[in-house]
């Protein structure tokens, strides 16, 4: 039998709309939906290889349990009911036996991307009360967060490139490309750019590498790596003594702005990132007499020494250019579900405990992975004796990984939530793997918050559950309940009651909530006539309360699960539009130009900016269209080709050590070393290398049949666990000097 089914691709934050053909169960076909209203038909290879990894052979389907390690490790299938009961004991073992801090758990990217995990892996997280609590956010956008938290008060206030509308799109340090955008949910991407060009716009991007996204803009200026803050400043000093400067009433404190940033004239900025002052002029003033502009700075900016600083430079050009909140610039989108709103998400807060060894400051309930396995080496109270991970990979993705494996190996226990025995999870004692991306229903309750439209999309899963497999977000609630000491027979539901509890006492108990004062128990009554559990009676839950949503029979009509499910194609509501001043959470309700946190960070930046003179040379990072992350070099189709995982070389640093394309090169940083595959590329700003993150399959005991053909090496073994933004606790991943030797 030949089906049709409809879906979206949850691997990156693109959101995908998919067709896909289904002959007898398996999957013969997926292409892009042309009617997604967001994604307009667009797909990638990774969206099309979905079926590769339901069918990949590596991926787990049932819990394992090891016995003996390294070489000698037996991995041996176990029973669920086996598996939850041990890991949920592991886990409570080390937490009874030392105390709560005891338990570490890291969180990895692709719970963004799950929606089980987003719906009830913060009450298990939650039920853990560990201080010891990591994820990739430290490695990634925190400084996003942290400064939409100080100047928009809250941590998911990220305004966003209405990139449909605008006529300047200033890039930094991002290569939507490749990424299919990051904190700007933007599939089709390419079209999107040729339709900006077509109706005159620019898009300008400053990159240190000719990205596959400099390749398509207007112009590229290959900056030096880890500069952008100064070049940014100049900017905004150009707005302010040019004239230019046009903030809208709600923003306070420009003077002390203007006598903070004085010393960031665009002369001292050429000095420094080599981009010529006359340019940093010329595209201030451009950027400022467009009919609307918006600027966006990414990775390359949020993983360097001063990402606080940058993404705060980013919103001021923003702001002071009269673009915040504009048609064409950078707005806030209205979510059909916000999670700003509905308490899924709280405001964020800033330094309320400190790390036990390196007096790290929290950021959200989290430290800075960077402090991981010192947590875990350090003997005292509070040391980490069990780990959990959720759908990560730190020993790839996070700075000095390989010494974190090898701290992994000395805990008392370790559990993994996970698809793939890998450089990580081969530590665990239990893997636990969620079924495949195909088998879970999607609504993306965090990306459809950056999206350059407000849609909504929702779909049931394509394939089904294997037998007996439990989803997602069913092993999360076991075990929360498990460890709480409830009896292996546990019903989800009961966990399920709770994360669902929670949610609508914060919506009646919240001013903002469209249900505030109303009764708890009647909504939870209404909610549970329908029949529907897990998930979707907390999607149907906050679409009611949502901007579109029937409150519950206020507004009949409005966005509900029913709704979409009616809709399959997706839901629009429509184009972004200016919702300022009414939705600055700040105390103040105004937003801060020169907030005294980031200001007080400058010094720092001159300081640092003096010696980079000094530094030959750096590495910086890559993505690649076909790559995510550390966890899809298992799916053959990707791989194939050119081995991908090289080091980028200009010619001229090539001449000066000796190395030819196609050679090896030793690196070496401060805190390690590999031997990477070189590629000579006038791609590459000279002075600057490039290796991609994610790679390094090399591992001895994982079961990555494919990626192991082709390991690459691990960039993260050069990256520093010392190197942080001390604002934000994001590490640096790039302009980490490095030496070159031949081999
Ligand atoms: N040097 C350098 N390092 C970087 C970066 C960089 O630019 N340079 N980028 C950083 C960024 S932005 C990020 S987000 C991090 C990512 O860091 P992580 O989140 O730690 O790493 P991922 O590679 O995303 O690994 C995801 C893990 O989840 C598993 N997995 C995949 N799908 C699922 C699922 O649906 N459920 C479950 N339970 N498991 C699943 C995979 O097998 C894999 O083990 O890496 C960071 N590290
Ligand atoms: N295909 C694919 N898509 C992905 C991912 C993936 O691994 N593969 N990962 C997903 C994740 S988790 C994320 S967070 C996003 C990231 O999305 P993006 O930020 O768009 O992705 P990157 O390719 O890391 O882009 C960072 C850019 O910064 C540049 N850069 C490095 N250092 C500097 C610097 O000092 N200054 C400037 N100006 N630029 C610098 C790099 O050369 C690179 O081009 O992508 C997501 N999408
Ligand atoms: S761009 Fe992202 S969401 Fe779209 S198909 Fe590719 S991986 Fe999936
Ligand atoms: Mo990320």
């Amino acid at each position: 039998m030949t089906q049709t089914k409809l879906g979206v691709c949850n691997l990156c934050e693109a959101i995908c709309g998919l067709k896909l053909t289904i002959e007898d169960g398996a999957v013969t076909n997926i292409r892009g939906n042309e009617d997604d209203p967001l994604s307009r038909g667009h797909i990638c290879p990774k969206g099309v290889a979905l079926a590769d990894i339901y069918t990949d052979p590596d991926r787990l389907r049932r819990p394992i349990r090891r016995t003996g390690t390294g070489a000698d490790a037996v991995w041996t299938e176990i029973s669920w009911d086996e598996a939850l009961d041990a890991v949920a004991d592991g886990l409570a073992k080390a937490v009874n036996e030392n105390d709560k801090n005891a338990l570490g758990i890291y969180v990895g990217n692709p719970n963004a991307h799950s929606l089980g995990s987003m719906t009830h892996g913060f009450e298990l997280i939650k039920t853990f009360k560990t201080r010891n609590k990591f994820s990739a956010s430290s490695v990634d956008q925190i400084p996003h967060m942290y400064v939409g938290m100080l100047q928009f008060g809250h941590q998911l206030l990220l305004p966003v490139a209405d990139i449909d509308r605008t006529n300047y799109f200033l890039v930094f340090g991002a290569n939507p490309m490749a990424s299919n955008g990051s904190l700007m949910t933007v599939p089709d991407f390419p079209n999107r750019v040729r339709e900006l060009k077509a109706r005159g716009g620019k898009m300008v991007v400053f990159d240190p590498r000719r990205t596959e996204t400099a390749k398509v803009a207007s112009e590229h200026h290959f900056i030096r790596p880890a500069s952008d803050a100064v070049v940014l400043m100049a900017m905004v000093n150009t707005l302010l003594d040019e004239g230019l400067a046009n903030p809208p009433a709600y923003v306070d404190n420009t003077d002390a702005l203007g006598a903070a940033i004085a010393d960031f004239t665009p002369e001292y900025a050429e000095t420094v990132s080599g981009v010529p002052a006359a340019e940093i002029r010329r595209i201030t003033r451009e950027f400022a007499a467009a009919d609307g502009s918006a600027a966006y700075g990414r990775i390359g900016l949020s993983t360097q020494g001063f990402g606080s600083i940058c993404q705060w430079a980013i919103n001021l050009l923003n702001i002071l250019s009269g673009n915040l909140d504009r048609v064409g610039g950078v707005l806030f989108p209205e979510p059909a579900i916000d999670a700003a709103k509905n308490g899924l998400l709280g405001a964020g807060h800033f330094d309320i405990w400190r790390s036990r060894v390196r007096d790290m400051p929290e950021f959200g309930g989290e430290l800075p992975v960077s402090c991981f396995r010192e947590e875990i080496d350090t003997p005292g109270k509070g040391q980490i004796k069990a780990v959990l991970t959720l759908a990560g990979n730190p020993v790839l993705s996070t700075p000095d990984g390989r010494r974190l494996a090898e701290s992994f190996a000395g805990l008392d226990f370790m559990a993994s939530v996970d698809i793939y025995l890998n450089e990580t999870t081969r530590h665990a004692d239990v893997i636990l793997p969620p079924p495949s991306q195909l088998q879970r229903s999607h609504y993306d309750l965090l990306l459809l918050q950056f999206a350059v439209r407000n849609v909504a999309n929702y779909s049931p899963a394509p394939l089904p559950l294997d037998d007996g497999q439990p989803d997602e977000w069913e092993i999360l609630a076991k075990l929360a309940l498990l460890f709480q000491g409830a009896d292996i027979d546990a019903d989800p539901a009961t966990a399920d009651e709770r994360a669902i509890g929670s949610l609508v006492h914060h919506a009646v108990a919240d001013p903002h909530s469209r249900v505030h004062g109303r009764d708890a128990d009647e909504i939870l009554a209404t909610l549970s006539a329908d029949g529907r559990r897990g998930p979707e009676r907390m999607l149907d839950l906050m679409l009611r309360i949502g901007p579109f949503g029937d409150a519950f029979g206020v507004a009949p009509g409005g966005a509900t699960l029913q709704m979409l499910i009616d809709h399959p194609h997706g839901v629009d509501f429509g184009a972004l539009e200016p919702r300022l001043p009414e939705l600055l959470r700040t105390p103040s309700g105004r937003i801060e130009l020169a907030h005294p946190a980031l200001a007080a960070d400058v010094p720092r930046l001159l300081e640092a900016m003096a010696g980079m003179a000094a530094q030959p040379l750096v590495l910086i990072g890559r993505r690649h269209l076909r790559s995510n992350n550390s966890w899809m070099h298992n799916i053959g189709v990707l791989v194939k080709g050119a081995p991908r995982c090289t080091l980028q070389v200009h010619p001229d640093d090539a001449v000066e050590f000796g190395l030819v394309d196609g050679g090896y090169a030793t690196v070496t940083s401060r805190v390690g070393s590999v031997d990477a595959a070189v590629e000579v590329t006038e791609a590459i700003r000279p002075g600057v290398v490039s290796l991609p993150h994610g790679w390094g399959h090399s591992m001895e005991g994982t079961r990555l049949r494919v990626a192991s053909e082709r390991p690459g090496v691990n960039s993260n073994v050069l990256t520093d666990h010392e190197a942080l933004d001390p604002l934000s606790g994001t590490s640096v991943l790039n302009g980490i000097p490095v030496t070159l030797v031949a081999r």
